[in-house]
Parts: structure tokens; C-alpha cells; sequence
């Protein structure tokens, strides 16, 4: 499981107790990023929680300004749900000036969003439509053509607060079609939910509103 941990909603000095709680639920990797974090402060968040904890960092960046050498790995995203070149390769270009000298490993991640029931930051920001809850050919076929881009994994995104997270069968057809691992996140709020993610083939689940808001979600 992953936490994911947004610099524009948890402050910088609360970090030390947060990754006593991440330590503590065994979170195999902590996801950093967001959709409205300022220049800047990711580099600054990601140092000290490096300070605190010895969990893998990965970022998950709303925009290449908030890629920083303090982390472990880049999730180098494509929106391969939208049609948006401002996030299929905009974003992409921008960020190379610096990514060409830093020692970031570099990951490259197919980006689908599904319609989680709100108008998440993700959809705001990128002005793209999600794929409907129940139109798993297109997801499917979006996951399919990622692989075949060559990305090393499958992200699929409910979006951050989502009312809906992805549906299970959804994962599961998604994971049936795909050789790479699978990524899940967006509106899960509980521990059985992330178990069923897992069962239904997600190799990876991402938990940040819920944890965010309790810090003991997953002790439960
Ligand atoms: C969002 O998938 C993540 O990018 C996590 O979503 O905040 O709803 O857990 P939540």
C-alpha cells in the first residue's frame, strides 16, 4: 500500500509524527505530490520526511515543478485517458531540463482516470473527461495501449476525494489485459476496501484523503 502524502494539505512540521503512523501501517511506498502545490515546497517537504522515515518516496506530481532530487523515484505520468497534450507530452518536455541531471529513477506511468462521481482536482486541472465507471472496454483498451507505449505501469485514478472509487470488476478486466503492475487510487476510505482492490488485482493502492483525515484508518 501506499500513502499519499500532499504538500498543499499537510504541513511541514507535522511530517515527524505522520511518518510514525506511515511506519507503523507499513505503507510500502509514500506517494508525494498534488494538484496546487507552490514552487518549491515539495523539494522542502520531501527532505524532511526524509528525515523521519526510510520508506521509499516516490513523487506523483500535479506538474513538473514539483519533481526534486530529495526522492527516491518519479512517476513520469501520461493523462493517456485525456486528449490534452498539455499532460500527454507538455508537461513531459518541461521537466527534462532537469531530470537530465538528477538521479531520480524514472518510471514510466499510463495515467487513466475514471469517473470517480466528482469534479476532482485532477479533472479540473487537466480539463479532460474521465472514462465512465462502466465502460471497461475503454479502459481496458487505454490500459492495453499504454503497455504496448511501453509504460512499466497502469495507473488507474478515481481522483483525490472521489465518491466512487474505481469499480472492482473494472480492476479486475484491467489487470486480466495488462503484464505490468496496476496502480489503484482515488476514494478509498477504508481497509476492506483496499483489500478488495488487492484481491481484484491491483498490485498497488493508494490511500490519501482517508488517511489524511485519520491518521488510524487502516489500524482498524
Ligand atoms: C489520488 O489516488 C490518489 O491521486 C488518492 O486518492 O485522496 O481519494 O485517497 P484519495
Amino acid at each position: 500500500m501506499a500513502i499519499l502524502l500532499d504538500p498543499d494539505k499537510t504541513t511541514i512540521n507535522k511530517l515527524s509524527s505522520i511518518s510514525k503512523k506511515i511506519d507503523a501501517i507499513q505503507a510500502n511506498f509514500i506517494f508525494v505530490g498534488g494538484s496546487y502545490v507552490e514552487n518549491g515546497i515539495t523539494d522542502l517537504f520531501v527532505n524532511e520526511l526524509k528525515q523521519h522515515t526510510n520508506i521509499p518516496i516516490i513523487l506523483f506530481p500535479g506538474d513538473y515543478s514539483q519533481i526534486t532530487n530529495n526522492a527516491d523515484a518519479l512517476l513520469f505520468l501520461s493523462l493517456l485517458s485525456g486528449r490534452n497534450p498539455e499532460y500527454l507530452i507538455e508537461q513531459q518536455i518541461k521537466s527534462v531540463p532537469f531530470l537530465k541531471n538528477s538521479t531520480l529513477e524514472v518510471i514510466p506511468t499510463g495515467y487513466i482516470l475514471i469517473d470517480g462521481g466528482t469534479n476532482s482536482s485532477v479533472l479540473k486541472i487537466s480539463k479532460t473527461t474521465p472514462i465512465a465507471q462502466n465502460n471497461i472496454e475503454l479502459a481496458v483498451a487505454t490500459a492495453i495501449a499504454g503497455m504496448y507505449k511501453g509504460k512499466q505501469l497502469i495507473y488507474l485514478e478515481a481522483g483525490s476525494g472521489a465518491r466512487t472509487a474505481v469499480n472492482l470488476q473494472l480492476i479486475s478486466e484491467v489487470k486480466k489485459n495488462i503484464h505490468i503492475p496496476l496502480i489503484v487510487g482515488g476514494g478509498i476510505r477504508s481497509k476492506k476496501q483496499l483489500n478488495q482492490a488487492f484481491e481484484n488485482g491491483a498490485d498497488l493502492v493508494v490511500i490519501g484523503t482517508a488517511f489524511e483525515e485519520n491518521n488510524d484508518i487502516l489500524n482498524h
